[in-house]
């Protein structure tokens, strides 16, 4: 079995992948691969352009939500997606709620502005109109996102049934690029949703990926939450 995860570690798409993976207990190779300077013949692999794609031997899969779906019928246990009807559709909901309505938001104008455009620039901090930008958002869009989460969450562990499931990895993997931008829900304004990063970033499949990450983009000085 040779299964490769292609593209970088800082995509939450990528990272949500690996997770995956790793809470699947299974090995894989990871290639990097940035998507604005692909390798040859990258769009036989990703038809979009877009990171991750995946290999399983000579099976070759685009987007993290086919990727893993795919892992989750090639690989059922342990399960990641709930078996009841209408638990299975709430996963897929958080899923998308992150992926389609929340990175847009926290990836583009905050991890992107805060972090990869310093980084790629050679520059220490961020651009004073970048960071400014970044705190509005900040402010004034990402608290509906979590003020959601938080009401989702409840007192619950998990935010669809009693144990790990893909919404819990897709609401975790985006929270790690602002945790590199300096940014995290306030502890005090959304106390469930904060312990629930904490729990989650702490599992071992996410404290890999975030100990491989955060010496490279977590130098930030500034933080803009608490
Ligand atoms: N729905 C896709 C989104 C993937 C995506 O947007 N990846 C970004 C990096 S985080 C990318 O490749 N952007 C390059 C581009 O849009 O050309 C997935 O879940 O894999």
């Amino acid at each position: 079995m040779s299964l490769v995860v292609l593209g970088g570690s800082v995509s939450p798409f990528v990272r949500k992948v690996r997770v995956a993976l790793a809470e699947k207990g299974l090995d894989y190779e990871h290639e990097q691969v940035n998507p604005f300077s692909p390798p040859a013949g990258w769009r036989e692999l990703s038809p979009l352009g877009k990171i991750p794609a995946f290999r399983d031997g000579d099976r070759v899969l685009a987007d993290s939500s086919v990727i893993c779906a795919y892992l989750e019928r090639r690989f059922p246990q342990p399960a990641l997606y709930p078996s009841e009807a209408y638990d299975y559709a709430r996963a897929l909901w958080f899923e998308e709620y992150m992926d389609g309505g929340f990175v847009p938001v926290a990836g583009t104008k905050v991890f992107f502005a805060l972090v990869l455009k310093p980084l790629f620039g050679g520059k220490p901090e961020a651009d004073p109109a970048d960071e400014a930008v970044a705190r509005k958002v900040v402010d004034e869009e990402l608290p509906s996102f979590w003020d959601y989460l938080e009401g989702q969450l409840g007192d619950r562990e998990f935010f669809v049934g009693e144990r790990l499931t893909i919404a819990d990895i897709a609401v975790a993997s985006p929270h790690i690029n602002l945790r590199h931008a300096g940014v995290s829900p306030a502890r005090k304004r959304w106390p469930r949703l904060r312990a629930f990063l904490d729990r989650m970033h702490g599992r071992a499949s996410f404290k890999k990926v975030i100990d491989e990450e955060t010496p490279v983009f977590g130098k930030r000085s500034v933080r803009i939450t608490d």
